[in-house]
């Protein structure tokens, strides 16, 4: 295989130094872990601990009012698990839900990447956390950091067969790109840091890792729930048409990715681009080339242009994949051709072509907790403590109790019923809108998303009613900033943070993942969304053509014109 081969070129920026003298991912943690004297790490360690799995954090709502005091801010930490397809047994999810309740404030934190993370942690509680998910077997190590994340895969509720040997290849994605160091086992499992540095060795990602984060998603058409296109390196499922549950390969796209600047026009979200089929068996060679050549040609002088899609665009598509089958040692046949047809979940009971039954539970923007009436928590503990199957965690921020007896299944929706769980009559707007964290924990975000998205909502589902659309799909997602954390430009209507109550508003996208949306109003606050989509949605009710989306009414209607190339035509 790929072996670090190509010489990286010597680091000269700070967070490259800093990777570079961290002695494999070890730095000043240890000291860092262990100085009372504040509830913050080193800064170099708080970028380090990122590869852990762990970010620094402080409550933004508390901030005026501890610098009026004198205090330093209330430093806390947010934990990222990697859980590879959102894919956890509910003796894991007993252990998730117990540090959730005992060391993270009582909550956990569903994410758009199919796992899940806590916010609030006290530095001197991160051990605790690391260990207690570690005795499930579960790690955060790549949760965050310049190095593979987690890997997404369709939770297939219906594709029982198929699911098994497409999430089988994203576990394994994961485990061959995960990082070598032993500094995870040893900081936070062992409970001993020996020196590292000579006599380790990182084989693909070398020291100085990658020169960003580096993202992977395998999707399985129809359903393009995993967002395949907003990914750095996408696997998209083939199945055999003589036989459906057999799969034949992947096409594979490379160069996705959603995060921009405000005002930078040489930043943009961009579509992952089409690298050509492999079999299955050259799955892990394709994701180590792709990889490591993002590893020697990304541009580590610069983060903000750093991620693969500025290398593909720079490099251009065909001479990236030239590299990568070089490296791989195989030469991609041409694409299959495929069509996705959605990109959200599909909520309720869905019989598995195995017989078994799955149900999929709304989880408001992935918030669990318990509260007053609605005690999820306790709910999701109290079906765990039954359930016979496994629980997915999806990339819309949901969960699908997945795997159910027949005879098993009025016992799960009771439970589900009596905590508030499965609520009937929520409306097509709502289950298809989505949001990031943004405030009070998000150190990025420039506005509120996930603690003002379900008011919000309220209001846009009252407007969509007036115009007759209370049962038209439309996908809404919000983000705090431009980072792109809920991937707001794959939405029909995404709003991003601007200011502290202003958004920009975009429109386009094509409720299947596969178009970007482009900016129609920008900075404004509710009164001017409000009014905007009230003239939007009476155009749509009038001159809608039989089944068209939202999204593609406004591209036909000229509202907005479509987005065919980003990095050209994104801000323009
Ligand atoms: Fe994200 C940074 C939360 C998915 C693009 N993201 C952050 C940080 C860590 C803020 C920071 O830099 O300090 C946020 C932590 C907030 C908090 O308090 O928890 C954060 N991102 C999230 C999560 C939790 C949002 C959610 O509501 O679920 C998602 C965790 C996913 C996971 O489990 O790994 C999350 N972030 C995404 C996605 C969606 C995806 O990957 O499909 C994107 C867009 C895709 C992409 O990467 O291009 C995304 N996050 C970013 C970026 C922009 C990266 C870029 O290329 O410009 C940042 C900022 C950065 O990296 O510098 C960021
Ligand atoms: Fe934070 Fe911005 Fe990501 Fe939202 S999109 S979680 S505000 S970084």
């Amino acid at each position: 295989m790929n072996a670090l081969s190509t010489p990286i070129a010597p680091p000269t920026t700070p967070h490259e130094l800093n990777k570079a003298r961290s002695r494999f991912l070890r730095g000043t943690l240890a000291e860092s872990l262990t100085d009372e004297l504040t509830g913050a790490m080193a800064p170099e360690d708080d970028q380090i601990g990122k590869f852990h799995g762990f970010y620094q954090q402080d409550n933004r709502d508390l901030r005026a009012d501890r610098r009026e005091r004198l205090l330093e801010p209330e430093y806390s930490f947010m934990l990222r698990a990697r859980l590879p397809g959102g894919v956890c047994t509910p003796a894991q999810w007993l252990t998730i839900d117990r540090i959730g309740r005992e060391l993270a404030q009582g909550r956990v934190r569903l994410t758009t990447r199919q796992t899940f993370q806590y916010h609030g942690i006290p530095k001197g509680d991160l051990r605790s956390v690391i260990q207690g998910i570690h005795q499930v077997l579960l790690d955060s190590l790549g949760g965050c950091g310049d190095v593979n994340r987690n890997v997404m895969c369709n939770p297939n509720p219906d594709q029982s067969a198929l699911h098994g040997a497409v999430y089988d290849w994203a576990r394994r994605i994961s485990e061959h790109l995960l990082p070598r160091t032993r500094a995870y086992h040893e900081l936070w499992l062992d409970g001993e840091c020996v020196a590292g540095g000579e006599e380790e060795s990182e084989p693909m990602y070398g020291a100085t890792y990658l020169p960003r984060k580096f993202k992977i998603a395998v999707a399985v058409p129809p359903h393009n729930d995993v967002d395949v296109y907003a990914n750095d390196l996408g696997f998209i499922a083939i199945a055999d048409p003589a036989d459906p549950a057999r799969l034949l390969g992947f096409n594979v796209l490379a160069g996705g990715g959603m995060g921009t600047t405000h005002g930078d026009k040489s930043t943009f979200p961009r579509l992952a681009g089409d690298l050509g089929f492999v079999a299955p068996d050259q799955v892990l060679a394709v994701a180590e080339a792709v990889l490591t050549t993002q590893r020697d040609f990304g541009n580590r002088g610069d983060r903000i242009h750093a991620r693969l899609k500025y290398t593909v665009e720079r490099m251009g598509l065909a001479a990236f994949r030239a590299e990568v089958e070089s490296r791989a040692g195989i030469s991609f046949a041409p694409p299959h051709p495929i069509r996705f047809t959605d990109q959200g979940d599909r909520y309720g009971w869905v019989r598995g072509n195995d017989g078994r039954w799955h149900l999929t539970l709304y989880i408001e923007n992935g918030r669990l907790r318990d509260l007053p009436g609605r005690a999820l928590l306790t709910g999701l503990r109290a079906i765990a403590e039954v359930h016979q199957g496994d629980f997915r965690i999806t990339p819309h921020q949901n969960l699908i109790v997945a795997g159910v007896p027949a005879r098993q299944k009025r016992r799960i929706e009771t439970l589900a019923r009596e905590h508030g769980l499965l609520v009937d009559g929520l409306s097509p707007i709502r289950l298809g809108a989505m949001a990031c964290v943004a405030l009070p924990t998000c150190p990025q975000a420039m506005a509120e998303a996930e603690r003002y998205l379900p008011d919000l909502l309220t209001r846009i589902e009252a407007l969509a009613a007036g115009h007759g659309l209370a049962e038209q799909p439309i996908v809404i997602r919000m983000t705090g900033c431009p980072n792109g954390c809920a991937r707001p430009f794959l939405a029909e209507i995404g709003l991003v943070g601007k200011g502290p109550r202003t958004y920009n508003l975009l429109l386009g996208g094509d409720g299947s993942g596969t178009r970007l949306n482009k900016r129609y109003r920008e900075n404004i606050a509710e009164a001017e969304i409000l009014e905007t989509l009230d003239g939007l949605f009476g155009r749509y009710a009038q001159g809608r053509t039989p089944h068209e989306r939202f999204g593609d009414f406004v591209i036909r209607a000229g509202i907005v014109r479509r987005v065919e190339h980003a990095a050209s035509d994104f801000h323009d």
